[in-house]
């Protein structure tokens, strides 16, 4: 491996001690001071995940954020002396801070100033297990560092090897900034070289027609717990947050006889990282192609309606909004007389509560599973060009004809498909 190929596996917080934590948070009318509260309740859990610790903790009023400092730069000088009483080391914002903020807050406070994508990113990089996993998580971490470069070339420089690693005439800043997008065009490759073999597995999945349903929800959910639960398997469980980064596939056997593929996958947060989104795209491809998604949520969490939001604005963004969803409340030992949940299930007919540790409503979830995959199932009717061959093959494997006619320069064809399916071949529904 050349020096340009190495890996950039070192994260913003430290893992060698436990650093010392100041959270800010900054309330924007109309937002009230009550929800930055519980996001700063979020991010402490997020900073302790990520292996630090919680020192103190500012909320602070705004009417507009500061193009330059976020802060302001009085309060940015009161947060700096908060901090050296504190002895933090590290100033962590729950908001995005743009490349230039961070600079100027950095030099205004006289030590690392972060926010909560890089928080999250540092978790997932600790969490990252399959070399899929790792490259997914790193190529985020570099789209995250490459506008920040500058605040952060005393840190690469120190692993660029030094003598020998520069060329004629370009600075240290060049060298980085080459290494690094050498290292991003190297890991988009090996990407793209996984994707096409899971593509070539899928093909052999689909002509099978075998359904897909996907566990999907907010982080710490019990996802992979549920998944145990119904397909007897052991991925690992823990009261910790992403704890799931790579996808896990069970057979399913429903009580109707039927066999299904559920996959349990990376779990998702309150703004989840766009760059996290975008390297796990193709991870999550599984759940743009499911035939249901069953979206499990924490009884026990805060906040159940915004962590649902939260998980309905990742899946729009990965354009997985339109897919069937069960919603499914677990935990329920714990927490099945909280007001909440109660609220939760009468404001979302259908919902189905279940605990996944104990077993409760298992069985009524396998059932509604069953019912809602064969609800989908109807008949539609297809105008198929003559020029498509290749479509009116992949309707005859997929779909049990009922009838076939020709037509004027294309074939209508009436076939039983299910919601996935439907979908899949939308552009050929005859009108
Ligand atoms: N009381 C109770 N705890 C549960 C239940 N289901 C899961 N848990 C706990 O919730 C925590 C998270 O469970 P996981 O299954 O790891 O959650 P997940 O959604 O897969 O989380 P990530 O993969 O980290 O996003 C663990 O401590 C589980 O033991 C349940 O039905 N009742
Ligand atoms: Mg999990």
């Amino acid at each position: 491996m050349t020096p340009d190929e190495t890996a950039f596996t070192d994260t913003l917080i430290s893992r060698q001690v436990r650093e010392r934590i100041v959270l800010v948070g900054v309330t924007l009318p109309p937002a009230l001071a009550e929800g930055t509260e519980a996001a700063l309740d979020e991010l402490a859990r997020l900073v302790d995940t990520a292996g630090a610790d919680v020192v103190e903790r500012v909320v602070q009023r705004r009417a507009a954020p500061d193009p330059s400092t976020y802060l302001g730069r009085g309060k940015a000088e009161e947060l700096r002396a908060l901090c050296e009483a504190a002895d933090a080391d590290t100033v962590v914002f729950d908001d995005d801070l743009s490349p230039a903020q961070q600079r100027n807050l950095e030099r205004i406070l006289g030590r690392t100033a972060i926010d909560r994508t890089a928080v999250i990113l540092d978790i997932f990089a600790q969490n990252a297990r399959s070399p899929e996993g790792r490259a997914q998580v790193e190529l985020a971490l570099l789209r995250y560092r490459l506008p920040r470069l500058r605040g952060r070339g005393r840190t690469l420089s120190q692993q660029a090897g030094g003598i020998g690693t520069r060329g004629p005439g370009e600075t240290q800043l060049e060298v980085d900034r080459r290494r690094l997008t050498t290292r991003m065009r190297r890991l988009e490759s090996d990407l793209r070289q996984l994707d096409r073999t899971r593509r070539t597995q899928r093909r052999g999945r689909s002509r099978s027609r075998q359904r897909l349903v996907s566990l999907v929800g907010y982080t710490n959910a019990g996802k992979s717990t549920l998944l145990n639960r119904l397909s007897g398997s052991e991925v690992p469980v823990e009261d910790r947050l992403f704890v799931t980064l790579d996808p896990r596939t069970r057979q399913l056997d429903l009580p109707g006889g039927e066999r299904v593929l559920l996959t349990d996958t990376v779990g998702f947060v309150r703004k989840l990282p766009h760059q996290l989104v975008e390297a796990f795209r193709s991870t999550l491809e599984v759940v743009v192609e499911s035939d249901l998604l069953v979206h499990v949520v924490d009884g026990c969490a805060p906040d159940l309606e915004g962590q649902v939001e939260a998980v309905r604005r990742v899946l729009a963004e990965i354009g997985a909004d339109e897919r069937p969803e069960l919603l499914v409340l677990n935990k329920v030992d714990a927490a099945g007389s909280g007001e909440e949940a109660r609220r939760l299930l009468d404001a979302h007919p259908g919902a189905l509560a279940v605990s996944a540790a104990t077993g409760a409503g298992i069985d009524e979830l396998l059932a509604t599973v069953g019912d809602r995959l064969r609800a989908g199932d109807r008949v539609v009717e297809l105008e198929i060009p003559w020029s498509r061959g290749d479509v009116l093959a992949a309707v005859h494997r997929e779909g049990g004809i009922v009838g076939e006619t020709a037509g004027e320069g294309a074939t209508r064809v009436q076939v039983v498909l299910d919601d996935a399916g439907a979908w899949r071949f939308r552009d050929f529904l005859a009108s």
